[in-house]
This record gives structure tokens, C-alpha cells and sequence, in this order.
């Protein structure tokens, strides 16, 4: 190997003061791990001296604990971008003063970078499970923006890890469209069409670094469906299958885009045992245990995505079957997996999680009140605006009923009522679709609200000021402040 092989604490020591770096991998899927641990010492070990370390960060999507969870426990952090969903980072970007954090659309990220809106990296580490002397990396469990990175940064550190096998190669669709004024249509026409090559390409002298590993990715596990998730799963089964039987969907079926979290994997459960609906295909960002469990089984033929977000024994399975994945996967960078056109071209149907909802059918998927990032926007503007049908589900209460996912009006918008096509809680579906303002307002309220907090929506409903979408401008936030005032949004008074 024509490369410098050295220690994580080495490889850190090049990364400096004010540097901006890109990380591989989308969620913990595919992201570094040594090196990020040790960049947080590092920053540590300076802040201990009374030297400055931060730096500016960005990734595919969320990483794993040894990369956000570490460099915001450091304060090592002065920008983030495009999503996360660490405690600890959550705690930083939440407080005055600490990491500036921009949530983005996942799609849009790389080519924004390569039109230089925002600070280019100047390092980029990246995790592969294999790379040869002209520079040709093949990458591991998530693609996230990495060839954009490599491109851009003077500096590349590679983290070679072990853990995942060289015969990745060939699962990977790594391509970056021109940029306008001469871009093209990205020529995946379906869900299993292959773009670009099966490598990273990158110029050798970039490779500063290489450090060795075999640590796992920092994937979380899931909580088994329960009563209400599995409902929610049933009521998404019941009306794909309705939309069948309609016309309104094909009888092969659609492609499916479905969100990360409990709620999608129990939203998958029930799609894939529901014998009405025919084996599918996914093109979607995250692939997670789920998936591969409908794989197994036949129900799902083929996945597209950006990453596999899957639990370390279900990788581990992967891994012992190639023969059998290989040609069911494909993992691609995000500008492709999340890529409107390829998203509104293939007909998707999109399945995604709101944090809340409003009775018009906007929806709030970042800020709780408002004002608290949970996690980010993620790919679900990216697939929601563009779909087929875009669906979107949450349970109708949070805090053991004391919040009520649907409100009158939502304190922040992510996705508008233009977007959003269908609204799904255990109590049932809305189908917004062709209805007016005051129409949807009535459907939310009769199918999805909890029944506990529908006389309440029907008083504000009552007393909002006539016109196309009424709205009481001086109450229309009245359940928020009930729950900050009183703890609970059954106080409200309208
Ligand atoms: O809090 O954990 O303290 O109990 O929010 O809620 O019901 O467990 O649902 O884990 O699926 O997360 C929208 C955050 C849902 C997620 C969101 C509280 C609730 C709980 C979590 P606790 P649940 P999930 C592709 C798509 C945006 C990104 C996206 C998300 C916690 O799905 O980040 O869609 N989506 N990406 O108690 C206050 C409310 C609440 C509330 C729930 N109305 N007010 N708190 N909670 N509703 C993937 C990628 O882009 C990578």
C-alpha cells in the first residue's frame, strides 16, 4: 500500500483549528468512527491547555455516538449540517452558544456544497472497506455525500475497517451529476438501474492517512411494534390497498419511500404480511431491519437506498449471504437515493413521521414547541413534496396523552398542506386529497385526533374567524401554552 498507515491519534493530529470536515456514511451506517474519537481528545486535550478547537462539520445524515455524541460533548463543534439525532448534540444546538446547526434538505446538501454556498471541506475521512493504490475506494454500509467530500477536500483520512468485507464492491452506484448549466437526467428509470460506477474515485496524493479498524457501526435497535404503531401500520396497509383496488394504484404496485424509527418499521411489519399488496420494491434513504427481513421472505425484490441502517446482527447477515443481497441491493450517495426527479419519476410512495400535525394538514417533523430541534428534516421534504402519495403518520398523543399530535395549527411548518396528501394516526386515516381548507379540518378532527381532544378542536374550530382557512390568530397556539403553562393541552380555552 503507497499510503500512510497510522494511529487514529495520529490521524487527528492533521486536522486543525477552524478546519471544515465531511464525514462518510448516512446515519451511523458507513460513518468513521477512530478518528472522530480521537479529534474529540484532541479538542479536549487543547480546550485543557487554553487553545481553540472547533470544527465545522458535515455529514449524510445523523452519525453514530463516536462522532456527534463525542465532538459535541468536546465542544469541538462551530457548525453542523444537513441532520442528527444525538442527545448530546441535541443539547449543544439547543443552547445559546453552542453548535450553529443548519437543517437541511439531504438531497440538496452536495450540490450546495460543490456551488460553494457554504464553506468547502477541507478534510474529508472516510470509511471503506477496501482501497487500492490509483485511489479507488469501495465504500461500506452508507454512501451519504462521501464522493462530494473526497472531491472537494485537499485532505483525505481513510478508515479501513475490517468488519465489513471487500466483497461490498459492486453494491454501490457512486455518481455525481453536472452541475447546471449542463446537467443531464440522471438515467435510473427504475428502481434497480445503475448510474454511475461501483467505486469512489479519488487522487491517491489526497490520501494523507489511512487508519485501521474493526469497529462496529453505532446502530441502535428497535422497539418491537405496539398497539399503536402496529394500528398505524394496519390503517397505511388498509388504504394502499384501497388506493388497488381504486385503480389508483398500480396492481404491480409502487415503489416505497418509508422514514426512519419505530413507527416505520412497524409501518413495513404490516405491509409486507398484507397478502393483498404484491411483492414490492423500495427506493428510500434509510434500509433498515425490516427490509431485509421482507427480503428474506420475498415480499420486498429490491431495495435502493442510501445507507443499510440496520442492526449489527442483521449486517452480520448480510454479509454471510452476499450471493443472495448482492443483486437486491444497491447503495447510492444522497443526491441520487433523495433525488426529487428520481423520486417524482418512479411514482413513490412516500411514508413518513410527523412530530405534529395540523388540522389543515401542515406538518412540524423538527421543533417540539416550536422552538426545540429534535432531530432535522432529514430526506422527508425530499420525498414528501415529490410523491406519488405522500403519507404521513404519528401517533395522535405524545407524553401519555398530555400532548396532543394534532393542533390547530402547527408551530413550525416542514412540510405545507400542499405536500401532504394523506394523515394516518391509530384512530385513522385522512385522505386530504381534492378537499378544501375547511373540508380537511373536519377529517382530521372525526378520524385522527384522539377522541379525548376532539370536543376542544371542535370549539377552536367554532371560534376561528370565517374565510378559506379559519384561523383565531390570537388562540390558534392556545394547546401550546396550555401544555407550558399547565403541563397539559386538555387546559387550553378557547
Ligand atoms: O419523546 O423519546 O422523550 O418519549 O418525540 O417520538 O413517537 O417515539 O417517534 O421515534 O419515530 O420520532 C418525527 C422525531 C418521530 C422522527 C420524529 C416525542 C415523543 C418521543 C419521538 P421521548 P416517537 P419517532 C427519513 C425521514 C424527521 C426526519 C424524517 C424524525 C419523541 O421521525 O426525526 O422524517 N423525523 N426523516 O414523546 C412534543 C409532540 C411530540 C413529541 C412526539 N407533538 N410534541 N414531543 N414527541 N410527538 C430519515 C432520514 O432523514 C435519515
Amino acid at each position: 500500500m503507497i499510503y500512510n498507515v497510522m494511529t487514529a491519534e495520529q490521524a487527528a493530529e492533521l486536522i486543525n483549528d477552524g478546519d471544515v470536515v465531511g464525514f462518510s456514511g448516512f446515519t451511523p451506517a458507513g460513518a468513521p468512527k477512530e478518528v472522530p474519537s480521537a479529534l474529540a481528545a484532541r479538542a479536549e486535550a487543547l480546550h485543557a491547555e487554553g487553545k481553540p478547537f472547533k470544527i465545522g462539520m458535515y455529514t449524510g445524515a445523523s452519525t453514530g455516538d463516536s462522532t456527534d455524541g463525542a465532538l459535541a460533548r468536546a465542544n469541538a463543534i462551530s457548525f453542523r449540517t444537513p441532520y442528527q439525532s444525538n442527545k448530546d448534540l441535541r443539547n449543544s444546538l439547543n443552547t445559546p452558544g453552542g453548535a450553529q446547526y443548519f437543517d437541511m434538505h439531504l438531497s440538496q446538501l452536495a450540490q450546495e456544497l460543490r456551488y460553494g454556498f457554504m464553506p468547502k471541506p477541507t478534510v474529508a475521512i472516510i470509511e471503506a472497506c477496501d482501497i487500492n493504490d490509483a485511489g479507488e475506494i469501495v465504500l461500506t454500509s452508507g454512501v451519504g455525500i462521501s464522493p462530494t467530500i473526497a472531491n472537494l477536500a485537499d485532505r483525505i483520512i481513510i478508515e479501513l475497517n475490517e468488519r465489513h468485507p471487500k466483497s461490498l464492491r459492486g453494491m454501490h452506484d457512486i455518481y455525481e451529476p453536472c452541475d447546471p448549466p449542463c446537467r443531464h437526467e440522471i438515467p435510473v428509470y427504475s428502481v434497480s438501474d445503475r448510474a454511475g460506477v461501483p467505486v469512489l474515485r479519488v487522487d491517491p496524493k489526497k490520501v494523507v492517512a489511512v487508519v485501521k479498524t474493526n469497529r462496529k457501526d453505532e446502530v441502535g435497535g428497535f422497539t418491537a411494534p405496539d398497539e399503536v404503531t402496529t394500528q398505524i401500520g394496519k390503517y397505511v396497509s388498509e388504504f394502499l390497498t384501497n388506493e388497488m383496488r381504486l385503480g389508483r394504484i398500480p396492481k404491480s404496485f409502487l415503489p416505497v419511500q418509508s422514514g426512519v424509527g419505530n413507527i416505520a418499521n412497524a409501518v413495513m411489519f404490516e405491509l409486507g404480511n398484507n397478502p393483498e399488496i404484491p411483492a414490492f420494491t423500495m427506493f428510500t434513504e434509510v434500509i433498515q431491519d425490516a427490509v431485509i427481513d421482507l427480503m428474506k421472505k420475498g415480499r420486498i425484490t429490491f431495495a435502493s437506498g442510501c445507507s443499510l441502517t440496520v442492526t449489527d446482527p442483521v449486517l452480520q447477515e448480510i454479509y454471510d449471504n452476499m450471493d443472495f443481497f448482492h443483486n437486491k441491493l444497491v447503495l447510492r450517495p444522497q443526491e441520487l437515493s433523495n433525488n426529487p426527479g428520481l423520486v417524482r419519476r418512479l411514482g413513490l410512495i412516500t411514508i413518513n413521521t410527523a412530530l405534529e400535525a395540523d388540522i389543515y394538514g401542515n406538518i412540524n417533523s423538527t421543533h417540539v414547541m416550536g422552538t426545540k430541534m429534535m432531530n432535522g428534516l432529514g430526506g422527508s421534504g425530499d420525498f414528501t413534496r415529490n410523491a406519488y402519495i405522500s403519507i404521513f403518520t404519528t401517533p395522535s398523543t405524545a407524553k401519555n396523552g398530555a400532548i396532543s399530535a394534532i393542533v390547530p395549527m402547527v408551530s413550525h411548518i416542514d412540510h405545507s398542506e400542499h405536500s401532504v396528501k394523506v394523515l394516518i394516526t391509530e384512530h385513522g386515516i385522512a385522505d386530504l386529497r381534492g378537499k378544501s381548507p375547511i373540508q380537511r379540518a373536519n377529517l382530521i378532527i372525526d378520524n385522527c385526533v384522539d377522541p379525548s381532544y376532539r370536543p376542544l378542536m371542535r370549539e377552536y374550530l367554532a371560534s376561528a374567524s370565517k374565510g378559506h382557512t379559519p384561523t383565531n390568530l390570537s388562540t390558534c397556539f392556545g394547546m401550546h401554552q396550555a401544555f407550558m403553562e399547565t403541563g397539559d393541552m386538555h387546559n387550553a380555552k378557547f
